[in-house]
């Protein structure tokens, strides 16, 4: 059976129609094209390279992106659902698009010069090039200010040293966009797949989003020509990435926590204990009420940030709450789930365990919950629990 959705709200109402038509059709390709083939690829720890092509044909990359290098020019609405359905697909997938998207994309198309732009942007547009973000560090995850990787300005470039870690799409990309401390400042490099010194090996024993490459980057004065370098100087470089980022992920885990709703709903009214549905316990229906209210407050949630985004009018801690909230609600939902699937629940007949594996990274990565967390505690008593 194809996918009901969970709309308690008639939010539906709220969308456009092309946003709708870009949510249908993500959504029936995840139906028709991932679901068949995501769990043996999570188990076998392997990505689905085989879609990729249909991914971009069906606008995947570039959503955001200005039509003349080759992407849909769609608002933000729009792309926090294309990553609703992609998620509930698999985050590994979401992962693949935001990063391309949000990543790699958007700052090109933000702080790049017109060849770099020319160069990249309808590649990873038309998903003949894949991209990368490059900001953690084995040593500097949440505090990527402290981070060691550096460029020195060298004739007609720099010399980039230093190592990058857990980087999602690392091995299999074209590009990276790589940030790294010049004379002590954040800078962002375009760092190309074949410039010499630079490899990226793959990082295995994942038991989360195996359906993902994650990868090591190794930079051994690797020459970066001139016109690689981004301009924009500081943190805010790749926060301001972050923050697109943030959002497309505070939307993707929606469409985890709605499929394994849905297969509670279904399986709860299938399954027979003590004589009857196991729908029919008043515990049952607690966790099942208790999901549906908070994937509705999460809807509800994006979808006002997402409208804020587009007219502008956003603060970065409203993507730190939605982040914070929505990864944390999808992942307690896995949790009831699997708890509602008995011992079905661990089965890969079943979404469950993918999804709550899946959810432990994504509420750690692109700032963990509690980073999120000190942002907001900021935001309410003007006082930093970072300095
Ligand atoms: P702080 O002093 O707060 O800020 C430094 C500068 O940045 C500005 N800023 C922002 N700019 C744009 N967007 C935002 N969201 C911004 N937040 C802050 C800020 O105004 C300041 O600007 P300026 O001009 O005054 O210099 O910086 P801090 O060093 O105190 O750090 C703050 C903290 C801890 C919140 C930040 O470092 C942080 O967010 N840490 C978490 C790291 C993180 O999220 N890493 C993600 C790595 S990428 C990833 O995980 C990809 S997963 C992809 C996938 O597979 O889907
Ligand atoms: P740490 O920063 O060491 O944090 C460990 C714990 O300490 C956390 O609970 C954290 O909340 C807590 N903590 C840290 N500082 C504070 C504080 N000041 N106050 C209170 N608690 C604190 N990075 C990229 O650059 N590009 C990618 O493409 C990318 N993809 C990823 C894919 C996967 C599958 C994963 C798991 C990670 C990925 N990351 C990527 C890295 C991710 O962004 C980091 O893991 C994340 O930012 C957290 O850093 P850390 O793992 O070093 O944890």
């Amino acid at each position: 059976m194809s996918f009901q959705g969970l709309d308690f709200f008639n939010i539906d109402e709220l969308f456009t129609e092309d946003e709708l038509l870009i949510r249908n059709s993500v959504r029936e390709f995840v139906d028709n094209e991932v679901m068949p083939i995501i769990e043996k690829h999570y188990l076998d720890g392997t990505f689905p390279y085989e879609i990729t092509p249909k991914l971009a044909e069906l606008g995947i990359f570039g959503i955001k992106t200005a039509e003349k290098y080759g992407g849909a020019g769609a608002g933000y609405t729009a792309y926090g659902l294309a990553m609703q359905e992609l998620e509930r697909g698999d985050s590994g997938l979401r992962s693949f698009a935001s990063v391309q998207n949000s990543l790699v994309m958007y700052p090109i198309e933000t702080y790049a010069n017109d060849i770099i732009k020319d160069k990249w942007l309808p590649k990873l547009a038309n998903g003949t090039a894949i991209g990368c973000f490059g900001l953690t560090e084995p040593d500097h995850g949440s505090n990527p200010n402290g981070m060691i990787t550096n460029a020195k300005k060298v004739d007609g470039g720099y010399l980039l040293n230093g190592a990058k870690m857990w980087i999602t799409n690392g091995t299999i990309a074209d590009i990276g966009v790589v940030w790294a401390k010049v004379d002590g400042k954040v800078n962002g490099f375009i760092v190309e797949k074949g410039m010499k010194g630079f490899t990226a090996p793959e990082m295995k024993g994942k038991h989360s989003l195996r359906a993902s490459i994650t990868s090591e980057l190794i930079f051994d004065d690797v020459f970066i020509p001139e016109e690689n370098r981004l301009n924009i100087e500081g943190l805010r470089g790749p926060l301001s990435c972050l923050t697109q980022a943030r959002f497309g992920i505070s939307y993707g885990v929606i469409g985890a926590a709605m499929q394994v709703y849905e297969s509670s709903v279904n399986y709860s009214k299938s399954r027979i204990q003590f004589g009857r549905p196991i729908a029919g316990f008043q515990l049952v229906q607690q966790k099942l009420v208790w999901m549906m209210t908070e994937i509705s407050k999460a809807q509800l949630s994006c979808y006002r940030v997402g409208r804020m985004m587009e007219s502008g009018k956003f603060r970065p801690q409203h993507i730190s709450f939605v982040k914070r909230n929505s990864c944390e609600m999808a992942l307690e939902c896995a949790h009831i789930a699997r708890d509602i699937h008995g011992a079905n629940g661990i089965l890969s007949e079943y979404p469950i365990m993918r999804h709550a594996a899946n959810l432990e990274s994504v509420k750690t990565y692109e700032g963990t919950h509690d980073i999120h967390t000190l942002i907001l505690g900021q935001d309410i008593t003007g006082i930093s629990a970072f300095e």
